[in-house]
């Protein structure tokens, strides 16, 4: 990091020494997973500099933003609606849930059988080293799965205040009318917080801003469908990563300076791998940072990622939300039409989600399709078995990783992938 940022992380209040460990093996993670690749787009440049500065400038600029009387957000799911939070000049960002970080910790809070990303929150916030969560003035919590449902229970002490969306479970008229109830509710909250009222013009010009990022997300996605992939999908993921921490606009911007690039590269027929190298489709559980060990044993298996069915991924950002009305009412209605319409396994049944999959896997040309669950994740996990049989009826093969955030599977996992990767040579 550039800058000496001590100062700040200890007005934040974080345990130095914890997060110094913390950078510690972050920084090494990303070099050896990031920087060996080859033929990386130029543009990954900036993303490369957002992680090196993810603790550091990123957080001054929320910090910045505070002092100028800015109300910063954060939070662990795709359902709170970000339109919202930049109507009223707030900001949203992602909080970290993507390692494991002080297990024993978090254990005496939680059962040993709790999902990752759970237990993984717990940790970071029991060890008092992420700095999102510590400059978030409201963490908005989601009654999703049971798992984070109990969990935020417990949450709430460990945070300066925490607000909890109820979700509908079901796509019922009933499920909408909850949604919409819900963002109302939420409105009113960020209202409240940021001490400003929701205008017309304001909330148009958020959704245009959240719709534009998305959009970027989009062209990057259909640029992969290109044979040879022009960009792995490790740096496909961390753009996808970065989404949830960067400033809209600059974000927007430096996604579509790599999409430019590689629509050159795809008219040249280059790519970062070679013609006829395997394409896999990863579906699943959200991968947050620095969770990359699944696509690392992937991409070093001989094979390239070419989509992310995930929250970290296109199911995150696939639909965009309507511009029409000129009332706030009617803006609403268009978010809760586009927030309805993610097909999160917590829902049931959820049949639009295997649509969705496979749509990808023959849009993006996949071969194969790897299942991705966070071990004691029920909804993935059970809604793993039904559409795996389903993709293999269809004649796509499919192979199910169950994991956590520890390495000790790595090598069990890499003899898998690797004769799954075989199996799609055939
Ligand atoms: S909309 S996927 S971001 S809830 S891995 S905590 S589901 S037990 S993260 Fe998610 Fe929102 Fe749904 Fe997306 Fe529970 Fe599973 Fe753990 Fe999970």
């Amino acid at each position: 990091m550039a800058e000496d940022y001590t100062r700040m992380w200890t007005d934040l209040g974080l345990d130095l020494k914890a997060h110094d460990a913390l950078l510690g093996v972050l920084g090494p993670l990303y070099e050896k997973t990031f920087m060996q690749q080859t033929d990386r787009p130029e543009g990954m440049k900036y993303f490369d500099f957002v992680m090196s500065e993810v603790h550091g400038l990123r957080i001054k600029e929320l910090m910045d933003a505070k002092a100028a009387g800015r109300k910063v957000f954060g939070s662990f799911c795709v359902f709170v609606p970000e339109e919202l939070i930049l109507a009223v000049d707030g900001i949203l960002v992602g909080l970290c849930a993507g390692a494991e970080f002080a297990p024993d910790e978090a254990e005496k809070l939680l059962p040993r059988n709790t999902c990752a990303l759970i237990k993984g929150a717990f940790g970071f916030a029991v060890a008092r080293v992420c700095p999102y969560l510590a400059a978030a003035d409201v963490v908005v919590g989601e009654n999703t799965c049971d798992g984070k449902k109990k969990s935020y229970e417990i949450f709430r002490d460990l945070v300066n205040d925490l607000y909890v969306m109820d979700l509908p479970q079901v796509k019922s008229e009933a499920g909408r009318e909850l949604l919409r109830h819900e963002c109302k509710r939420f409105a009113a909250r960020v209202e409240e917080v940021s001490g400003r009222t929701i205008e017309v013009d304001a909330l148009k010009k958020a959704i245009d801003t959240v719709n534009a990022k998305r959009s970027a997300m989009h062209r990057l996605a259909k640029l992969r469908a290109a044979e040879p992939a022009p960009i792995s999908g490790l740096d496909a993921l961390l753009a996808n990563q970065v989404f949830f921490y960067d400033d809209p606009e600059r974000f927007t911007k430096s996604v579509n300076a790599i999409c430019d690039e590689l629509e050159s590269r795809t008219k040249k027929g280059e790519g970062v791998a070679q013609k006829g190298t395997p394409r896999i489709l990863v579906s699943g559980c959200p991968m947050a940072v620095p969770n990359w060990k699944l696509p690392s044993i992937i991409e070093s298996s001989g094979a390239v990622i070419v989509g992310e069915e995930s929250c970290v991924g296109e199911r995150g950002t696939r639909h965009l939300t309507g511009v029409e009305g000129n009332s706030v009412d009617a803006l609403m209605d268009n978010i809760v039409d586009r927030y309805f319409k993610i097909d999160c396994a917590v829902f049931t049944p959820n049949p639009s989600r295997l649509d969705h999959i496979r749509e990808m896997a023959r849009d993006y040309k996949a071969d194969g399709v790897i299942q991705y669950s966070i071990q004691f994740c029920s909804p993935y996990q059970i809604e793993s078995g039904p559409v795996e049989r389903a993709l293999e009826r269809d004649g796509i093969p499919v192979l199910r990783v169950d994991t956590d955030y520890s390495q000790q599977d790595s090598e069990q996992i890499r003899t898998r992938v690797e004769a799954f990767v075989e199996r799609l040579q055939d």
